[in-house]
């Protein structure tokens, strides 16, 4: 597909942050198509006949990036299935790509070979409040990183490689900054409010 024909939207934060969360908000009011890269992961790790699956694995249990090279081919042959479908949930499509790019070299190799992004909504939010989250999902989500040690592990690698990410795209004043405590509810507005003043 052609850039001209897609907007993209990154959406990032920490581990626990509400990225999916808030998405899925954003599907409902603004018509965009969500597309989770840590969700296509998981799908891809238990694929039968999928090569990467062990590669995934490891890597989501250990809190690290996996190759970059799996991850956009993921997003944008889901990115191409939707437009060929023809079941986007806008026109032209609007895309939001959460929780992905993760290291400034996947942001670079992603904006050059597939789709520029329009601007990145980062959702910033304390260490605290994210592990609470995540431990509580822990109880019933069966992911292999909602445990105590991958947690840990998962935070290290966000603020040291997937932080620098988003102070790239800040200096180039393409940061929407929303602080994501407080309930689903009141994040959401803070979204919507900061939307608005962008003209999204
Ligand atoms: N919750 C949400 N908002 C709340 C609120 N305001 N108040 C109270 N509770 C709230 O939310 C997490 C939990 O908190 C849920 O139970 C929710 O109900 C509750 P969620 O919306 O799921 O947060 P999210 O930010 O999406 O958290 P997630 O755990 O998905 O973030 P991660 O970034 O850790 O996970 P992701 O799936 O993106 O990646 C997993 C792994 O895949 C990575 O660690 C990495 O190993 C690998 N990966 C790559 O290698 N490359 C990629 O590009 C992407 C992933
Ligand atoms: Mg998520």
């Amino acid at each position: 597909f052609s850039p001209d024909d897609v907007t993209v939207v990154f959406v990032l934060g920490g581990p626990g942050a509400g990225k999916g969360t808030q998405s899925e908000n954003l599907v409902r009011d603004y018509g965009f198509n969500h597309l989770s890269a840590g969700d296509l992961l998981r799908a891809e790790q238990v694929r039968e006949g999928s090569e990467y699956g062990e590669l995934i694995r490891h890597h989501i249990r250990e809190g690290t990036i996996v190759p970059m090279e799996v991850t956009v081919a993921l997003l944008s042959n889901a990115m191409a299935d939707i437009l060929d479908k023809g079941t986007s949930k806008s026109s032209p499509a609007r895309f939001l790509i959460d929780g992905f790019p993760r290291q400034l070299n996947q942001a670079h190799f992603f904006e050059e070979t597939v789709c520029p992004s329009k601007f990145v909504l980062f959702l910033s939010c304390p260490e605290e409040v994210m592990r609470s989250r995540l431990i509580k999902r822990g109880e019933t989500s069966g992911r292999d990183d909602d445990n105590i040690e991958s947690i840990r592990k998962r935070f290290r690698t966000f603020i040291e490689t997937s932080m620098p990410v988003v102070d790239d795209f800040e200096s180039k004043g393409k940061v929407i900054k929303v602080e994501a405590t407080g309930t689903v509810d009141e994040v959401y507005e803070r979204i919507k409010e900061e939307f608005q003043k962008k003209g999204v």
